[in-house]
């Protein structure tokens, strides 16, 4: 029998002082009918809950966990740092290092300002564009998350998709008018607001493989489109690569369709689970930033020793050759085994993957845009999440989001999940 008792009892307890219980609300898993076991530790591959259950994970902490949990390379560099001091609120020579790992693995990124979150990385590269362009309004894309800034909670996805608030409240009028929204996967969705409001749109963001509906994939030639209608309009061109960014490549999502976008916004990964974040790109446009130009954006524990150095010691060992052949042929195991069992059962269901990302939508149709992604059946993946997840595997606990494979994973992970997965889509069936 599946115990998780005690995580009903930390549920209960956390219930009394945080806001449904979690510190960010997709944790909260209500989406898929049952409360959020607690974790305790990781180790590779693999968590442990408050009750002692071990899990396959693929989280990964929403992705920054690519070499897996404790990785001692990554545990040792964190203990280093931590014994010289933990933040100094001064400039130390591994932020530099870690600035120059990421624009030499990103070809349009000359200058990197380091940050805490995601959030604070789109949010610092809008209001760079804002400034260097002189304009007010940007394209987002339906669908797609860029953190919680006021400005870009405008029918966004992930947790604010999954619970229903893709705009949320609190956000002014006055913002959200400043936020046009276009359609993934349709060019011609942003060529009508650029003509609609010519002069007046400072940017483009889009996650270049989106991961904030499930996994979508830029359709061929979308992404080169958003460049060209960019540069055609004087506009700027911010690929949020905060998932994508070393996962889907070392070089992201840029380096596998070949766009160089003006600003790529970084995360997850770079930080290996510690809060580190990042934007940069072109030159002529960072150094708009303070202390150089008119550009403020600021951070107390911005570049922090121990999460650069966590973030540092990640890179390092994806670095390692062969790594992403490994963790792609990994991912593609598992999507090419959940098609196989869909269709040895016959049960409606899509893989869509990425690099060492994927998504599992229960439909029939392909899965290439928001409202094909909204079409899939919410409440068979939330079966699916909730027998998984007495299975011993730990999945994203929404139908809005991606599934990664860390380099931990291995081959008998691999087979035991789609073992799992075969028992739990025949019993979908009955
Ligand atoms: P954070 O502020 O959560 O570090 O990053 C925001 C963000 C920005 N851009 C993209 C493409 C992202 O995926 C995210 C955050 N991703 C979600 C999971 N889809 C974080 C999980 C959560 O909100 O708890």
């Amino acid at each position: 029998m599946f115990d998780t008792a005690k995580s009903e009892q930390a549920f209960a307890r956390a219930s009394k002082v945080i806001p449904g219980a979690v510190n960010s609300p997709v944790r909260a898993a209500r989406a898929v009918g049952r409360t959020p076991v607690f974790l305790e530790s990781g180790s590779g591959p693999y968590v442990w809950d408050a009750d002692g259950n071990r899990y396959i994970d693929y989280v990964g902490s929403w992705g920054p966990l690519i070499c897996g949990h404790a990785h001692p390379a990554v545990v040792e560099a964190v203990c280093e740092a931590a014994s010289r001091g933990t933040s100094f609120g001064a400039p130390t020579e591994a932020e530099t290092v870690l600035a120059e790992e990421i624009a030499k693995a990103n070809r349009s990124v000359d200058r990197v300002r380091l940050v805490n979150s995601g959030t604070e990385a789109a949010m610092s590269a809008i209001r760079l564009a804002r400034g260097a362009t002189g304009r007010d309004s940007i394209i987002k894309f339906e669908g797609c998350y860029h953190g919680h800034a006021d400005s870009l909670l405008v029918k966004a996805g992930s947790g604010a998709l999954t619970l229903g608030v893709p705009s949320s409240s609190g956000v002014p009028q006055a913002l959200v008018e400043k936020t046009l929204v276009a359609d993934y996967n349709d060019a011609d969705s942003v060529r009508a607001l650029f003509e609609e409001h010519e002069g007046s749109i400072a940017a483009v963001i889009v996650e270049p493989v989106a991961g904030n509906m499930g996994v979508v994939a830029p359709a061929p030639g979308f992404l080169a489109e958003l460049r060209s209608i960019t540069r055609e309009h004087d506009s700027l061109l911010i690929f949020d690569e905060v998932m994508t960014g070393f996962r889907v490549a070392y070089g992201g999502a840029s380096a596998l369709y070949g766009i160089d976008p003006d600003l790529t916004c970084f995360g997850k990964v770079i930080g290996g689970g510690l809060p580190l974040a990042a934007f940069g790109g072109r030159a002529d446009l960072m150094e708009q930033l303070a202390p150089l130009g008119p550009v403020y954006q600021a951070g107390t524990l911005s570049g922090n020793p121990l999460a650069v150095a966590c973030g540092l010691a990640t890179l390092r060992l994806l670095q390692e050759p062969g790594t992403y052949e490994h963790l792609c042929a990994h991912t593609s195991a598992l999507a090419c085994g959940i098609r196989d069992i869909a269709d040895r059962f016959g049960v409606p269901l899509r893989v869509n993957c990425e690099g060492a990302m994927f998504s599992v939508f229960f439909t029939e149709h392909e899965v290439v845009d928001y409202r094909s992604a909204c079409a899939a059946d919410a409440d068979t993946y939330a079966r699916y999440y909730r027998a998984m997840l007495e299975a011993g595997v730990y999945l994203a606990p929404s139908q809005f989001e991606a599934a990664f494979v860390s380099t931990a994973h291995s081959e008998r992970d691999i087979a035991y999940t789609l073992e799992r997965i075969e028992h739990v889509v025949a019993a979908l069936q009955r």
